[in-house]
């Protein structure tokens, strides 16, 4: 089983040339869901969503989130009603929200929820969230500090970052069944997500950080900045908050305790000698995953660092 650490649109990009170069069955998907959110009354966790209706075949291949073909009446209702709506939800999207909802009253958990969504789905890779308990990811601005997906969606990540919290992160512990998987592992994969509100928080799960930065088998990251900048959302301005490095080598820099082998673009392939100085190998790849066939070239080259 190859361990796959994962957050949303970066990450199901890459997922999706990888499960057509490894049987899905032999893939365990950990994702965050520091970013989840209740809105509504409803218990949203968009990461899983987005790589559960990228590997159904349903996403919305414009957003890189929500369903394809979906329409927006439950929204334009509640504009009506004055509420606010600065969280877009497709009506289909809903569905699964109200899915999750109702199944956590019942009692059940995330990780069961979860599962059996996949299965309806007709998904065959084991998809785990990274914990059961809820622990939300936070942003400390001047104005106070508020949910990640209210900075980054409400306020559009433009309050300047002064600090990221992983809230309640401490005391929680990965779904039942996970360790087992994890200490198994024939290696893992972080995938070109960003490091400080998708990895970050994985990361942070006490017993999986443990268990992770002590294993022996290969662990493989990619970078999500290209030519010092993310393909999409905030990452450069959350980095500059934290005074890192907004390059490929800041985020190995990050990872420099755990990773073994490293892939960034060729872009920064004058960065390959100073990331090596941080004790990994590093490989040099097109990572701009803008087809199916750059996505299975990536996925296949990681598999290769991983299988040595
Ligand atoms: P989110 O939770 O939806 O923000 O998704 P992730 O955390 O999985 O990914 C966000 C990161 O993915 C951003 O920092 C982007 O720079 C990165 N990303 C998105 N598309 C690509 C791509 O094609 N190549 C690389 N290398 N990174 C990407
Ligand atoms: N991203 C946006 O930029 N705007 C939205 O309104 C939005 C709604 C949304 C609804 C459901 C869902 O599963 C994801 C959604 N996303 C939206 C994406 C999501 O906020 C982010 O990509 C991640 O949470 C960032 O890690």
């Amino acid at each position: 089983m190859i361990v796959v650490l994962a957050g949303g649109v970066g990450a199901a990009k890459f997922i999706s040339g990888l499960v057509r170069e490894i049987d899905s069955e032999d893939l365990c998907l950990i994702i965050n869901t520091g970013d989840d959110i209740t809105l509504f009354g409803l218990e949203i966790s968009p990461d899983l969503d987005i790589i559960m209706y990228t590997l159904a075949g349903i996403v919305n291949p414009i957003t890189g989130w929500g369903v394809n073909d979906d329409s927006t009446n439950c929204l334009e209702m509640l504009r009506r009603y004055k509420e606010e709506t600065w969280f877009l939800l497709g009506d289909k999207d809903i569905a699964t929200h109200l899915i999750r909802t109702k199944m956590l009253r019942e009692g059940y958990t995330l990780t069961e929820i979860t599962h059996h969504l996949c299965n309806t789905l007709g998904i065959k890779a084991r998809l785990y969230p990274m914990t059961d308990q809820k622990v939300p990811t936070q942003i400390r601005t001047s104005d106070g500090v508020i949910h990640f997906e209210e900075y980054m969606i409400k306020n559009r990540a433009e309050d300047p970052v002064h600090e990221i919290i992983y809230k309640d992160i401490e005391s929680s512990n990965p779904p039942k069944g996970l360790l087992s998987i994890i200490e198994k592992a024939e290696g893992f994969i972080i995938c070109p997500s960003n490091p400080l509100v998708s990895i970050g928080p994985i990361l942070s799960v006490p017993k999986i950080k443990k268990t992770i930065k002590s294993t022996k088998k290969p662990i493989i990251g990619i970078s999500p900045l290209i030519g010092n900048a993310p393909v999409k959302g905030p990452l450069d301005r959350l980095m500059k908050g934290l005074e890192l490095e907004v390059s490929s080598r800041g985020v190995a820099t990050l990872y420099r305790d755990f990773v073994n082998t490293f892939i960034i673009d060729e872009q920064d392939k004058s960065q390959k000698e100073q990331i090596e100085r941080l004790g990994m190998e590093v490989l040099v790849t097109n990572t701009l995953m803008k087809t199916l066939e750059i996505k299975k070239a990536l996925a296949s080259l990681a598999l290769k660092a991983l299988w040595g």
